[in-house]
């Protein structure tokens, strides 16, 4: 890895920078993972790169979900793996929910590398690799799931996800929860709720709220996730980035 010095004005923007280079050098991550984290780092900058009241809302919403679902799953790609993996275990454990690698760009080769990294930090089941199913609609290795996880989930986390498999997943009938910084994305407007966080403070929040939220009932959970409008949230969005602009 580069030396950053500490000292350094962008040190966190710049190790995490890193961090995404070497799991790709390791074969974890997609060559175009590098252009996504680029792209979300341009809109971590308009939001001020720190999680915003939208965004601790989205993912009090997020923690409710997951506490109310009968079989969450949590889907991991090469980009979150690389920066939020320990992250990602912790908080199946908290709700909890399976993991299940599925990916963009899909080789058994990368499935089994990511699958093996995560076990190594302490993910003992990961699903992913005997993809035996298909999300229907999509003609493109990134349908391959797992039976017992994906494709029977009722709801699913997909951080960093494509428009077209949030919108296949949700013609399942499956409530899809996702983190995106860019809140244009066909996915944003795709998902039941939106989390427009940067995946590093995202997940970490989630669990935040999992252990706040698990002390309540079924009902409470559910008077709470009806609260949520995702389209509101999402121009509410769009204004506090266009008044964040006009005052600086
Ligand atoms: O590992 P694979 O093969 O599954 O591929 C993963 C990527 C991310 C390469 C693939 O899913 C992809 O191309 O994604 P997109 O269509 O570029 O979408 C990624 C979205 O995530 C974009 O809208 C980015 O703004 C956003 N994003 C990037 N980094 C972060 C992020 N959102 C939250 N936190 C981030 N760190």
């Amino acid at each position: 890895m580069t030396r950053i010095p500490k000292n350094h004005p962008r040190y966190k923007s710049l190790m995490t920078r890193e961090k995404i280079s070497l799991a790709m050098k390791k074969g974890l991550v997609h060559e175009t993972g590098l252009i996504a984290h680029g792209r979300g780092e341009a809109f971590d900058y308009l939001i001020g790169e720190k999680t915003q009241p939208f965004a601790e809302m989205a993912e009090k919403i997020a923690a409710a979900l997951l506490l109310y679902a009968k079989n969450p799953v949590i889907s991991l790609n090469g980009n979150v793996v690389a920066l939020s993996a320990k992250e990602c275990i912790s908080l199946s454990n908290a709700v909890p929910a399976k993991l299940e690698v599925n990916l963009f760009h899909r080789t058994n080769e990368r499935v089994k590398k990511i699958i093996d990294n995560l076990k190594s930090i302490g993910a003992k089941e990961v699903y992913g690799f005997n993809a035996n199913a298909y999300i229907p609609g999509l003609n493109h290795d990134r349908g391959l799931c797992e039976k017992d996880s994906i494709y029977s989930a009722d709801t699913v986390l997909v951080p960093l996800e494509d428009g077209d498999r949030c919108q296949a997943l949700r013609n399942m009938g499956k409530i899809v929860i996702t983190i995106d910084l860019n809140p244009l994305s066909r996915t944003s407007k795709t998902a039941n709720v939106t989390i427009v966080d940067n995946v590093i403070r995202a997940i970490p929040t989630i669990e935040k709220w999992i252990k706040v939220l698990k002390r309540n009932d079924k009902s409470e959970l559910n008077s709470l996730i009806d609260t949520w409008d995702n389209e509101k949230m999402l121009k509410e969005v769009l204004c506090f980035i266009s008044r964040r602009l006009q005052d600086l």
